[in-house]
């Protein structure tokens, strides 16, 4: 009896002993042994917005990767472990491969597009997501002065991680008002093609201004929406935008925000200024207290400084578009006819509109977003955050400085520091 219990025991001392032992051979090589990282591909993959595909692209957050840096000053957390559970909130997110997990601002991208700029928009989604959506999900509302195709919905809607919206704009939205002479505007166009004015004999671009300057917010889709982010066919994205710029707006109370300011060219606006000062005067309670006639006007408002942010990208408050403030600037400017009899640009509209009926607090320059329209960039100063953002910008082309950028008026205005070396 008591042989075999000493034998029983013995069995069981052989089986734990193996047993630990493959234990430890197990973990120790779990601990060594590199995961296969997932595919970038695999990720995005996975980041359709339903969430079968969001618990997907937590499985490929790969733990054994590099370790996350936390910040500038702490490069050197390079050669330590990685935390166990990167935080959102002190790790630099574009390095993190899962769906964002912080709350979303009610936003979307816009994009007013023709069915044959598909490839050309198609280049800008790509840039958009791979820098920044595909870990956010935002949705994307397209809209066109005729109904999209097939092959635009499918081309686009395939590369979008959240929901894509078509939409038509409704025909008042994008002709001629019946206030204005069309005589009157055929001439001008056949005076600007004859002065080589660009876009200055094409009555679609008028209509795009006028729609992109008064109308877009108003589109059935876009009500459902408080920010808006406009893209537009074949631009660049340099940078890896880690934080929300949506939540940015909302949380810091943000109502427009550029990357680029440039002068106008005089010749499509020679009365623009005159139609504002107009505005100030007929509704002097739009006018903000704290407003941006510095940066418009170098003389208290008497002439405008053709400075404005380019509209080609923007990220701004629809809920600030749909104001009476705002209504209102862009009727009293519809009524006296200048996108027809000149060719105002939404870019001027926009930004006079964003000066004056705006405080200064309520303007943003988003530096972290590196991006190109044809033929400017803007690229990053600080090395360290090109670096950080995984920029591939060439610093040199940054327009921000150029005696054609306004930006650095933008700073002077702001009370914000120049880059050592620019005046
Ligand atoms: N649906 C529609 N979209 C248009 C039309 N004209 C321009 N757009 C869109 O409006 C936006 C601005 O037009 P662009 O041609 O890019 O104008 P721009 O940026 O001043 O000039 P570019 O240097 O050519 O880029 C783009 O998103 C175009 O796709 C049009 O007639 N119909
Ligand atoms: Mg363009």
């Amino acid at each position: 009896m008591l042989a075999g219990s000493n034998a029983r025991i013995l069995r069981y001392i052989v089986v734990a002993s193996i047993t630990l032992m493959l234990f430890y051979l197990f973990n120790s090589h779990h601990d060594t042994l590199p995961r296969p990282v997932p595919a970038p591909d695999q990720a995005r993959a996975g980041s359709q917005p339903n969430p079968q595909n969001v618990a997907a692209v937590d499985r490929n957050v790969d733990s054994t990767q590099k370790p996350i840096p936390v910040d500038r000053d702490r490069q050197d957390a390079e050669s330590s472990k990685p935390p166990a559970s990167p935080s959102m909130k002190d790790a630099p997110s574009s390095m993190l491969d899962g769906t964002d997990p912080g709350p979303r601002a009610n936003a979307t991208f816009v994009t007013l597009a023709r069915n044959a700029d598909v490839w050309d928009i198609a280049r800008s989604i790509r840039q958009v997501e791979d820098r920044f959506n595909r870990r956010f999900n935002y949705d994307w509302v397209f809209l066109n002065d005729k109904p999209f195709d097939e092959n635009f919905r499918n081309i686009t809607s395939a590369l979008v991680s959240g929901t894509a919206r078509f939409g038509q704009i409704p025909i008042e939205h994008w002709s001629v008002p019946d206030w204005i002479d069309e005589d009157k505007a055929k001439k001008v166009r056949e005076d600007m093609k004859e002065r080589r004015i660009i876009y200055g004999d094409s009555t679609s671009y008028r209509h795009m201004c006028r729609f992109e300057s008064g109308f877009f917010f108003q589109h059935p889709i876009m009500q459902n929406y408080d920010f808006y982010w406009r893209v537009e066919p074949s631009i660049e994205l340099f940078c890896d935008i880690p934080r929300d710029p949506f939540r940015f707006m909302k949380e810091n109370a943000k109502k427009y925000s550029f990357t680029i300011s440039l002068l106008e060219y005089v010749d499509t606006i020679p009365t623009l200024w005159d139609s504002t000062r107009k505005f100030m005067e007929n509704y002097p309670q739009h006018v903000a207290t704290d407003n941006s006639m510095e940066f418009l006007s170098d003389d208290g408002g008497q002439t405008y400084s053709m400075c404005h942010f380019w509209s080609n990208f923007e990220i701004g408050s629809l809920e600030w578009m749909r104001s009476d403030a705002y209504v209102d600037f862009f009727n009293s400017l519809d009524q006296d006819g200048g996108f027809f009899y000149e060719r105002w640009g939404d870019a001027p509209v926009h930004s006079i509109a964003a000066g004056i009926l705006l405080n200064k607090t309520e303007l943003h320059f988003f530096d972290e977003i590196a991006y190109f329209h044809m033929p400017f960039t803007h690229c990053p100063n600080d090395a360290q955050s090109r670096i950080d953002l995984k920029c591939h910008c060439n610093p040199k082309d940054n327009f921000d400085w150029s005696r054609y950028s306004c930006t650095a008026r933008y700073f002077e205005m702001m009370g914000l520091q120049k880059p050592d070396g620019v005046d």
